[in-house]
């Protein structure tokens, strides 16, 4: 190429440059002027994880902010090329497809438009059996710094009398306590009084431990934040997928390397923990027992596996909690035994596609433990999801203070809200080989999810039906929770695992 030649490409280039920009210029302001007044809808789900895979460079920005995301769920028998052909023809491009769940597919609008009219014009296609916006799912307000110190003071001042104590044999010398230095801290496994508690108000693990200390088989998918898998207390019990199992492969995503999990919010096969909300839910669930170290899980060996969907501030979407649930049903379905997913969020926004893939998990025989959350209402008149969907595997969990009361913040309903365990002041693990002590139903949940991991250890072949049934059955039944809850009672893991 001689020299005028080259400079004549230069121009050329620049020109188109220019061009490109100015393009993508009008494009931004369009959209701005679409959605303008919508931007404030923290509902509904405009920002776009799932760019990285657009080409298109020069309006980047503008699409992270504005594309609406919509879930449809196609018609049984509606072709990939016929979805194709409803999503060209609509301007819009197809992100995700949830193989394990049946028809579902997520798409992302192109023209600006709001999350509900992209619903809307995908309900009034005859292909479509529903279509919803893919909706924002924040953790819940209760495990802010310094909320529950408050409610925990008013809470005392509320029950000047203590409520009667259901007092269970098994407190004795002869049940094995374990080394942990912290576990005198631990009052949701056993409950001496300390800190002006209400000796036995626990759910009796050291005599179930005397039956089962957990194992190994059994694997528990914590979907949350991430799992601080180097966690010193944790990292013996992490699930890592074994060398004859092929990396995670999504039609759409791609590969994964997943040694110990999946992380749906950035696309990536590293579920490592940014926040430390799944990091202590998993140490709940499962921080090695007896170790000289820190706490004592409810099992003292289980594996966890690490779901991440929430983001360093702790929020997510609709579509990577169902992109979580998808790879559990994907790894089950691959020979992993995972038979639990513990999930510790929530909110009060109704989704078909979330409750669809919830009943994927329970065809599958997982069951699926579900904070009641922490606005002190009534979840039979002001529901509150996942925790509320009317699925056979869903067991919806209240939290308890040390005192065997409700908490202050916990949601309850006699009819919506299943069982309850401790949630207030749990201290567990927390990134960075920390300790630290949280309160909310999200602490009361991997309770009861550590209590199913017990049970499966010992009857491995239980149902879903089964297994939600022993727990609910051989909860203790506590007058604070009658007509609150529909057991009436506080998940007690020695019964739970029928020790002696
Ligand atoms: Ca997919
Ligand atoms: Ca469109
Ligand atoms: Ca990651
Ligand atoms: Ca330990």
């Amino acid at each position: 190429m001689n020299r005028q030649n080259f400079f004549g490409h230069l121009a050329l280039a620049v020109a188109v440059v220019i061009l490109a920009a100015f393009i993508g210029q009008m494009r931004r302001m369009e959209r701005s002027h679409a959605t303008f007044g919508l931007r404030d809808r923290v509902h509904t789900m405009h920002n776009d994880s799932d760019h990285k895979h657009d080409s298109d460079a020069a309006d980047s920005d503008a699409e992270q902010e504005e594309d609406a995301e919509v879930i449809v769920r196609f018609r049984p028998g509606t072709s990939a090329e016929t979805i194709n052909r409803i999503t060209d023809g609509l301007n819009d491009r197809l992100l995700d497809r949830f193989e394990f769940i049946n028809n579902q597919a997520v798409i992302a609008d192109e023209d600006g438009l709001s999350p509900e009219t992209v619903a809307a014009e995908y309900r009034s296609l005859p292909e479509v059996e529903y279509a919803e916006p893919n909706f924002v799912i924040e953790l819940d307000p209760a495990e802010t710094e310094g909320d529950f110190d408050q409610a925990a003071g008013d809470e005392d001042s509320d029950n000047d009398d203590d409520p009667p104590v259901v007092r269970h044999p098994g407190h004795s010398s002869s049940s094995p306590q374990p080394n942990d230095p912290l576990f005198n801290e631990q009052w949701s496994l056993l409950n001496t009084g300390q800190r002006e508690g209400t000796s036995g108000a626990d759910v009796c693990a050291t005599r179930a431990w005397t039956k089962t200390k957990g194992s190994k088989k059994i694997v528990v998918a914590v979907i949350d934040t991430g799992v601080d898998y180097k966690h010193q207390d944790l990292h013996n019990n992490i699930w890592t997928r074994p060398a004859s199992l092929a990396p995670y492969n999504d039609a759409d995503l791609g590969e994964f390397d997943d040694r110990h999990g999946f992380d749906a919010a950035d696309n990536d096969g590293d579920p490592m923990d940014d926040n430390g909300h799944g990091t202590h839910c998993a140490g709940i669930i499962g921080a090695e027992g007896d170790n000289s170290d820190g706490i004592a899980g409810v099992n003292w060996q289980v594996e966890i596996m690490g779901l991440k969907f929430l983001s360093r501030t702790g929020s997510g979407t609709t579509k990577d909690a169902i992109e979580c649930i998808n790879y559990v049903v994907a790894r089950k379905k691959a020979g992993v035994n995972v038979r639990i997913i513990s999930a510790s969020w929530g909110s009060t926004a109704h989704s078909r596609s979330l409750g669809d893939a919830i009943k994927r998990a329970n065809d599958e025989g997982i069951i699926f433990i579900a904070a009641a959350g922490n606005s002190s209402t009534n979840n039979d008149t002001r529901p509150h999801y996942p925790s509320n969907y009317q699925v056979p595997n869903v067991v919806s969990v209240a939290a308890l203070t040390r005192k065997d009361v409700l908490a202050r913040f916990s949601n309850y309903g006699a009819k919506t809200v299943h069982i309850a365990a401790p949630g207030a002041e749990i201290m567990s693990t927390w990134p960075g080989n920390q300790y630290e002590e949280h309160s909310g139903t999200s602490m009361a949940t991997p309770v009861v999810s550590g209590v199913a991991a017990l049970i499966l250890s010992v009857n491995p072949d239980l149902s879903v039906t089964e297994l939600r049934k022993r727990l609910l059955d051989s909860a203790d039944k506590l007058p604070a929770l009658d007509g609150k809850i529909s057991s009436g009672g506080r998940v007690n893991a020695a019964r739970a695992v029928k020790a002696e």
